[in-house]
């Protein structure tokens, strides 16, 4: 089932909406058993690299990867969908349930769009918010896409593999914000709105449930909150987009995940989508962000 006829108007009114219980504990479970196995793989390395020297094995996916991080920097590198191209991520970018939401709002033609992320919020132990380069400042997400992709609905999907609340860190929100269109954003630390433009609503806090899913307009100003909790955050932002339309990074791939006219065009094949990845990424494009 995808939204309801209420959800598709209230997302279309406020720029946002959380969509409650859409992907079963069944569903997210290989997806981060494929990141656990990732882990493991790193920590072995740097253990035979002598860059660190406990393994601890036997913490769970909330916690494992802190310890690690405590004793080398490089657990983390890299930790993203387009370096990591499991297959269960792959095959999670086609869940039938997620993508039955996606049509509510995108239609029956539908294209997984490139900019997508797999996060590992750590806890910020400091002073204040925890910074832009661990956590991502009030922005708008057309602001990380090329100017060709302005009349493209590229829709956000936003979902936590744990639960995400105001102590693990969860996305602030401005709601009906989306109605302005673009603002004129800054680089340094962090793509953010210009401080001068940035619009007084006041946010609201976007608690979301692990298998909930927050799902914002390109235009809708948002940022994550601190984690001040012992555990990570992991979540995943995934966009997508009507198939032919500008995905905002044409040098990054775009696959066909739905297709009512053509159901052969749907890519399912995994090695594919890896060897996509991989030839882009080797062309090291510069990003053409709007600012
Ligand atoms: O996950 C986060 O903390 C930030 C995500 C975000 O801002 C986005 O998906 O655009």
């Amino acid at each position: 089932m995808g939204l309801t006829h209420e959800q598709i108007v209230d997302f279309q009114t406020n720029g946002y909406l959380i969509a409650e219980d859409v992907l079963t504990d069944a569903e997210l479970q290989p997806v981060i058993d494929e990141i656990n196995q990732i882990i493991d793989e790193r920590a072995r390395r740097l253990k035979s690299e002598g860059k660190i020297t406990e393994l601890y094995e036997n913490e769970p996916f909330e916690r494992r990867i802190i310890l690690l991080s405590e004793q080398s920097k490089e657990i983390t590198k890299n930790l993203d969908i387009m370096f990591t191209l499991g297959e269960a991520m792959f095959d999670f970018l086609r869940n039938d349930r997620l993508l039955n939401v996606v049509e509510s709002l995108l239609g029956r033609e539908i294209s997984c769009n490139p900019i997508q992320h797999m996060r590992a919020k750590l806890p910020w132990r400091g002073v204040g918010e925890q910074p832009a380069d661990e956590n991502v400042p009030w922005h708008q997400d057309a602001a990380v896409t090329s100017e060709d992709s302005e009349a493209s609905e590229i829709i956000t999907f936003w979902m936590p593999l744990v639960d995400a609340t105001a102590e693990t860190g969860c996305m602030e929100i401005m709601p009906q914000v989306f109605k302005q269109g673009y603002l004129k954003h800054i680089g340094g630390e962090g793509t953010t709105i210009s401080p001068e433009l940035l619009p007084s609503a006041k946010p609201i806090t976007a608690e979301c449930r692990k298998g909930s899913i927050v799902i914002m307009n390109k235009y809708t100003p948002h940022r994550g909150t601190s984690n001040l909790s012992n555990i990570v955050r992991w979540s995943l932002d995934l966009r997508y987009h009507k198939t032919g339309a500008a995905s905002g990074r044409s040098y990054h791939p775009s696959f066909v995940v739905r297709s009512a006219s053509n159901p052969d065009s749907v890519l399912t094949d995994h090695n594919q989508w890896r060897t996509m990845w991989k030839e882009a990424i080797e062309k090291k494009q510069n990003y053409a962000h709007r600012v």
